[in-house]
């Protein structure tokens, strides 16, 4: 006899049946549904890739370029009409915003709105797509103003703890859906056999301890005095003040480096730097920062811009930067830590000759 599985279909039944308060209307489980049928879409295309021509660069002769002035991969565009295409008639959204899209997207005339605002990264780590390496689709679900037939971009400026719901795919060798409701973070793998998600990773849990970092070390000249201390000492490793040795990684796919952590701990850092003093940081708060701290919250991590809780953050516009250190706690403590010594003058006392230590990076 088969094992009993659970599919999405069936555990967005018990959720609303457990956290329904038995008033829920299906509105919530019917708009999971439509992005899922997206994320299958889009699942179906990356894993296609040249067979579909659907690689390279947008827009022909000429590549195009998206709102954050990167040039707009094939799929990203796919995408983003995939999500567009999949929900704007579901009947359960006022309005969406997207990474690739300047403005908000209003629910075309003749079509039923619904109660919630969809924001998404369609497609993150585009830059890996033609050299085959995974990744993801990232998507926040906000509620929209009652009463009003199209919401304004102000609508959409919410705080993370505002958030409905958060979720990501991962394209990877699996395709994995990753998503929380507030009550917990569960994990589906797609089963292409039969086109569903299926329940294989219940609660999520990030341990609070880890010896593994992500962050992409060619900026470490542009660091922060704080980051440059924590890092400096995970390479120390076992010779230095954490008495251990670390690992690192870095996708430059923030998705799958989620995954990981999610799955066996660690801390992925895109932080403030100086390379561009007019960006607060790479990562967009709306639609990749919010989303992914959620989910790392509600897993027993910590999410923050390293003075601040990411989704405590006041949105001032829609595509706005944001400084991302996330992970374990503890490791996430630390770095916070190493701020707030900055902030108070602290850790000059770490750079005197007296304590001997070295920076492996130029000090500043
Ligand atoms: P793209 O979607 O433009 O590839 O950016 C991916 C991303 O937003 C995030 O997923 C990665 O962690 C980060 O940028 C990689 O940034 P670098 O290319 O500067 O390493």
């Amino acid at each position: 006899m088969s094992e009993h599985r659970t599919t999405l279909t069936q555990y967005l039944l018990d959720q609303q049946q457990k956290h329904g308060g038995g008033k829920a209307t299906g509105d919530f489980s019917g708009l999971i549904n439509a992005i899922t049928t997206a994320i299958k879409v889009i699942s179906n295309q990356v894993n296609k890739g040249a067979l579909i021509g659907a690689l390279g660069n947008y827009g022909g002769g000429g590549d195009s370029v998206n709102v954050q002035g990167e040039v707009q991969k094939k799929l990203d565009v796919m995408s983003n009409d995939a999500i567009i295409n999949e929900c704007q008639g579901s009947g359960h959204l006022a309005g969406m915003a997207s990474e690739e899209m300047e403005e908000i997207y209003s629910i075309p005339a003749g079509l039923k709105r619904g109660k919630y605002l969809l924001v998404f990264d369609p497609l993150d780590g585009s830059s890996n797509i033609d050299v085959n390496i995974s990744v993801g689709t990232i998507f926040s679900v906000l509620r929209a103003p009652e009463g009003k037939e199209n919401p304004t971009m102000e609508d959409f400026l919410q705080p993370g703890t505002q958030q409905v719901a958060a979720g990501f795919a991962v394209y990877g060798p699996s395709t994995m859906l990753v998503m929380t409701t507030g009550h917990g973070v569960d994990g589906f793998t797609l089963d292409r056999d039969i086109g569903a998600f299926i329940l294989t990773h219940p609660k999520m849990s990030i341990p609070a301890d880890t010896k593994e970092f992500a962050i992409n070390a060619s900026n470490s000249r542009f660091w922060e005095p704080p980051v440059k201390r924590y890092v400096d000492e995970c390479l120390q490793g076992k010779t230095g003040p954490r008495g251990t040795d670390f690992n690192m990684r870095w996708i430059a796919s923030m998705v799958a480096e989620t995954y990981r952590i999610l799955t066996r701990g660690g801390v992925f850092m895109y932080p403030r730097d100086t390379k561009d003093p007019s960006k607060p940081g790479r990562l967009r708060l709306l639609y990749e920062g919010n989303p992914i701290s959620f989910i790392i919250e509600q897993a027993g991590g910590r999410s923050i811009t390293g003075t601040q809780r990411i989704m405590e953050v006041e949105p001032t516009g829609l595509h706005q930067r944001i400084a991302v250190i996330f992970g374990s706690k503890n490791e996430v403590d630390l770095i916070e830590r190493y701020h707030s010594d900055h902030a108070q003058g602290l850790d000059r006392e770490f750079k005197s000759p007296l304590f001997n230590t070295r920076t492996l990076f130029s000090a500043e």
